[in-house]
C-alpha cells in the first residue's frame, strides 16, 4: 500500500512503477538496468550489482554510492593475487562512451559496509549512485537469494 508522504508524488509515483523502477533507470545517457544483490543479516556486509549503459557521446564515470542501509558504500573490483582472488576499494568506474559497463559477482560491485538491517529476498533496496556527469540516480537493489548469481529473470510480456 502507497503511503502518503512528504514525497507525494514522488512517493505513489515510485510505488506505482516499483517493478519497472527495479529493473531500469535512466539518467541523461546512462541507462541503469537490473540493480540487484543478495540476501544478508544486519551487521554484515552486502553486495550490489547492476549494469551502467552509456548511450552519450561523453564518457562518465562512477564516482561514489551511498545507501541508508548501510554505514558506507565502497566501489571495489576483484583481482587475482597469488592465486587468489581479493576485493579492492577503486576510486572510480569508468562508463566510456556508448558502452556498457556490468557490475557483477567476480568482478567490479558495490559494497555495502555494515548493514544497519538485513537485506531480506524479495525486497528492493534504495541506493543512490552518484556519476561525474549524470549526477545522482537512484536505483532499488531487488534482493536475491543469498546464493543467486544473476537478477531474477524480467517478466516477459
Ligand atoms: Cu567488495
Amino acid at each position: 500500500m502507497a503511503r502518503i508522504t512528504r514525497r507525494g508524488t514522488l512517493g505513489l509515483l515510485l510505488a506505482a512503477s516499483g517493478i519497472a523502477q527495479a529493473l531500469a533507470q535512466q539518467a541523461g545517457d546512462l541507462r541503469i538496468e537490473g540493480p540487484w544483490s543478495r540476501a544478508a543479516g544486519a551487521g554484515r556486509t552486502g553486495a550490489g550489482y547492476l549494469t551502467i549503459r552509456n548511450t552519450g557521446r561523453e564518457p562518465d564515470r562512477l564516482v561514489s554510492a551511498r545507501a541508508g542501509i548501510a554505514r558506507a558504500v565502497e566501489l571495489h573490483t576483484h583481482l587475482h593475487e597469488g592465486g587468489v582472488m581479493r576485493m579492492r576499494p577503486v576510486p572510480a568506474i569508468d562508463v566510456p562512451a556508448g558502452e556498457t559497463v556490468t557490475l557483477g559477482p567476480g568482478g567490479l560491485h558495490l559494497m555495502l559496509l555494515e548493514l544497519r538491517a538485513p537485506l531480506n529476498q524479495g525486497e528492493a533496496v534504495p541506493v543512490t549512485l552518484v556519476f561525474e556527469r549524470a549526477g545522482e540516480v537512484e536505483v532499488r537493489l531487488a534482493v536475491q537469494s543469498a546464493g543467486a548469481r544473476g537478477p531474477a529473470a524480467p517478466h516477459r510480456h
